[in-house]
């Protein structure tokens, strides 16, 4: 399949440890991913779904313990532990390497290797970056075939000399305690076993557009985020791009397909999505920020999506669409809480245990047919609103960076940083609420600065001396925006409607980024005026607007000590730039 040295030296070694039966090439094509689909049935590994209702739909359980990121088991080794900083879990290269290596060894006796070689990015793009896969997983294949551009191509974009990201992945024997996901930032290199759960093993998602990515961005002198990007098509026919960051399980899917709402859709509105998990920008000559979706699918949530609150992803997962820990129904179709329709009268559930509506456990809570994180594993591509320069080499331009996150109290719905620099404090200390989407405790609120805290592969101090260094690089940096989707009441019910009412919130912005409005100048950022957000066919008074925009001080005042503790973490390597912007704050709050 190649005459890349390297790689095949590595691909050698690789079975040497792991020792597989054989070694399978993944080429990209139709007729391969087929064979592939008929023996991941036979072996149960995965289910055929109706062929009638969801053609070329599959059907995966993940084990009931490896059902989310963990977090816990994702190190970073880096020479010292201080490259790696205080957020993440570091082990040195030495002791990673021979800690994996017993688990690694003999793993895939009696399995195939799948090599697969893919590209992060439009094939040749400056933006991109060429990984290889090994995995003993089918599942993983079938994934990797959407989430990235896979197989020949990519093999001919390498050559003899290419340089590529080492990514090995092997299930073993999905035993937790035995589960490692390492990265080896100076090797380029990333080990990944014991798990068979998305974003543990779809190694070119977290790991390398993130972890790695975000090193090679740092070296190279651009951003890997954690980011939807989103165009907006306005009424006169001009499109303008925004980057987001929420955390895990946040909104980022649903944003970045967002269908307009009834009272706006006579303005003409229309969008298109680029990405919805992993933006990658670069500064280019005209000294604006311009970003690709480095991926090819969506790995999204499945639970609480639906044809009202997202009918483009319901659009998108109707054909070619793996399914993961949903319920399974009787006629080989699937469910989920909070999705389409009824719940079925019997199924069973994503522990593979028969299922009935209404049953509780042991404890007397409901049994849930779907797991939390139950996801889809969906092409890009036949998303209703996908963009049309998915594959334009240089991107898009981004107007916008837009920071959110779950917080049921302080966060306003929206605020805009007063400067580049003041932004890069806001999205440093981004906190939400955790989700299903990694291990912990749900609903705990956690800093998670710029929605990067699992994912930013070095020292997180650098990592925001950086973002600050970024916004003087460029002549006009995107503006940058804060948003809560998730502002509660007394009773712990929603505010603001989200979803497509968020294009609401997305028009201020954009006049903002245009000058076309004032703002409200306020202790935390400029606020809107509650009568320039567009409310148009929503019934929603003008009082809870004031409520979602209101900044208690003293609240705020409360966060600002949480901020200190937190920086306080990261040292000297904290840059003056962000303590500066605390203080800043702080005096904004305590005078009137
Ligand atoms: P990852 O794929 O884990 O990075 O997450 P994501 O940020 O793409 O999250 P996603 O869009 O899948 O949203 C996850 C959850 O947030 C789902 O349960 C959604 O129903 C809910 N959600 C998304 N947008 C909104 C919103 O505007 N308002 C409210 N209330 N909930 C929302
Ligand atoms: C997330 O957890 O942020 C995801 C899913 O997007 S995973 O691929 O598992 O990271
Ligand atoms: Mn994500």
């Amino acid at each position: 399949m190649t005459d890349h040295v390297e790689l095949k030296k590595w691909i050698d070694d690789c079975a040497t440890l792991c020792q597989p039966d054989k070694i399978v090439w993944i080429d990209g094509s139709d007729a391969q991913r087929d064979v592939l689909r008929a023996e991941a049935c036979e072996t149960g590994e995965m289910i055929q779904l109706n062929p009638q209702k969801l053609p070329g739909c599959y059907y995966h359980r993940t084990a009931v313990n490896d059902v989310a990121r963990t977090e816990h088991l994702t190190y970073i080794c880096t020479p010292t532990k201080a490259d790696a900083g205080p957020t993440n879990n570091w082990m040195s290269p030495e002791e990673g390497y021979a800690k994996a290596s017993e688990i690694f060894k003999g793993s895939m006796r009696g399995r195939t290797m799948y090599v697969i070689p893919f590209s992060l990015g439009p094939v040749g793009s400056v933006f991109s970056k060429i990984g290889v896969e090994l995995t003993d997983s089918i599942y993983v294949v079938l994934n990797m075939l959407i989430m990235v551009r896979c197989g020949e191509e990519v093999l001919r974009k390498l050559g003899t000399d290419g340089e590529f990201t080492r990514c090995l992945h092997s299930r073993a024997d999905l035993d937790d305690k035995r589960r490692l996901i390492l990265h080896f930032p100076e090797d380029n290199t990333v080990w990944s076993v014991g798990s068979g759960y998305g974003g543990n093993v779809l190694l070119s998602k977290k790991c390398m557009a993130l972890r790695l990515g975000s090193h090679l961005a740092r070296r190279e002198g651009w951003l890997a985020e954690h980011m939807l990007i989103l165009g907006i098509e306005e009424p006169n026919g001009r499109i303008e791009y925004v980057a987001a960051a929420f955390p895990s399980a946040c909104g980022k899917t649903n944003l970045a397909m967002l269908v307009p709402p009834e009272g706006l859709t006579r303005k003409g509105y229309r969008i298109w999505t680029v990405g919805d998990d992993i933006a990658w920008m670069r500064i280019d000559t005209d000294g604006g920020l311009w970003a690709v979706n480095p991926e090819a699918g969506f790995f999204g949530v499945a639970p609480g999506t639906n044809s009202k609150t997202n009918p483009n992803v319901m659009a998108t997962v109707r054909r070619n669409t793996i399914f993961t820990n949903v319920l399974l129904r009787p006629g080989k179709t699937v469910w989920w809480e909070h999705g389409d329709g009824e719940p079925p009268p019997q199924g069973t559930d994503w522990r593979g245990n028969p299922w009935t509506p209404g049953m509780l456990d042991k404890d007397g809570k409901p049994v849930l047919g779907a797991h939390p994180n139950a996801r889809f594993t969906a092409p890009l591509e036949q998303c209703p609103s996908r963009t049309f320069r998915m594959d334009h080499h240089h991107g898009v331009p981004i107007s916008a960076i837009i920071f959110g996150g779950r917080r049921a109290r302080l966060a306003p719905l929206v605020y805009q940083a007063y400067s580049w620099q003041h932004g890069v404090f806001v999205g440093a200390t981004m906190a939400s609420e955790r989700t299903a989407a990694q291990y912990g405790k749900i609903g705990e609120v956690r800093r998670d600065p710029m929605a990067m805290l699992p994912f930013c592969g070095y020292n997180m101090g650098d990592y925001f001396r950086y973002w600050c260094q970024m916004g003087q690089r460029m002549n006009n940096p995107p503006k940058i925006f804060h948003v809560n989707w998730f502002r509660t009441d007394d009773d712990g019910e929603f505010l603001w409607p989200g979803y497509g009412d968020n294009l609401r919130v997305l028009e201020w912005i954009l006049a903002r980024c245009r000058n076309e409005l004032e703002g409200v100048a306020s202790p935390i950022g400029y606020l809107p005026r509650p009568e320039d957000v567009d409310l148009t066919g929503l019934d929603l008074s003008l009082d809870v607007l004031r409520e979602l925009l209101r900044v208690d001080r003293q609240a705020w005042l409360a966060e600002v000590e949480d901020i200190a503790k937190f920086f306080a973490q990261f040292g000297d390597h904290l840059p003056h730039a962000l303590s500066d912007e605390l203080a800043s704050l702080q005096r904004r709050l305590t005078t009137a």
